[in-house]
């Protein structure tokens, strides 16, 4: 069994973040499926024992098991040294990660879930809405990344860990060209599939509900 374990499945840009990270940081780890279309998730055993939170990612390690990813990749960048921010980037760093789980990855996350893994077609003014947030908190980090490699500078560190987990899933899945709408973003994300370990997400995770499955493509 490896050392990091993390219940995931392919389809999850939140697990994503911690499967890239581990992977190119070079720990033991593996992936360890959950079903979630099945209601794994919110199954009352599971949340007892695994998350409380109904969410994966949940890191196990040792027998114990954490949730929130930037908590977790905070957590591994202090226990491992890998990607670490340095001292004086320490908020800088959380000031991002929050920005991210609030906004960057929360607004791409909802708006793909609602395109394409929802039973019955969604509202076209909730992807309109949904559409619109995305392009907000995109067109600032676009600006953040022209001229800079990096979200804190010239290095990876965990919070490019965490704003990548959902830029690297199909654009007609998530329904955003990125290649297209956002170069530096794209320049960014390019810089970072470079790295050593890295792999797309279904790839890293092929476990789990495969969510694919009652995808709705476009007319
Ligand atoms: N802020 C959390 C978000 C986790 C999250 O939303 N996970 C999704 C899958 S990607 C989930 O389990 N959602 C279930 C739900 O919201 O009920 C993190 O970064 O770990």
């Amino acid at each position: 069994m490896a050392h990091y374990r993390l219940h995931c499945i392919g389809a999850s840009g939140n697990s994503y973040k911690l499967a890239l990270y581990m992977n190119c940081a070079g720990l033991d780890w593996e992936p360890v499926g959950v079903d979630f279309a099945g209601g794994e998730t919110r199954d009352a055993n599971w949340r007892d024992h695994t998350n409380p939170m109904g969410e994966v990612p949940v890191l196990e390690v040792n027998g114990q098991f954490m949730s929130q990813s930037g908590a977790i990749l905070t957590w591994l960048a202090e226990t491992t040294g890998k990607f670490a921010p340095t001292a004086d980037q320490h908020v800088e760093a959380l000031r991002w990660i929050m920005f991210d789980n609030h906004k960057f990855t929360n607004n791409y996350a909802m708006h793909r879930f609602q395109k394409s893994f929802m039973p019955e077609p969604a509202h076209p003014a909730v992807l309109a809405f949904l559409r619109s947030r995305v392009e907000a908190c995109y067109s600032i980090v676009e600006k953040h990344l022209t001229g800079r490699p990096f979200v804190l500078g010239e290095r990876p560190t965990t919070v490019d860990f965490s704003m990548a987990g959902y830029v690297y899933y199909p654009a007609d899945e998530t329904g955003f060209d990125i290649s297209v709408e956002y170069p530096a973003i794209h320049a960014w994300r390019q810089r970072l599939a470079a790295l050593p370990g890295w792999k797309p997400p279904y790839q890293m995770m092929p476990v789990g509900s495969d969510l694919r499955v009652g995808m709705r493509r476009p007319a």
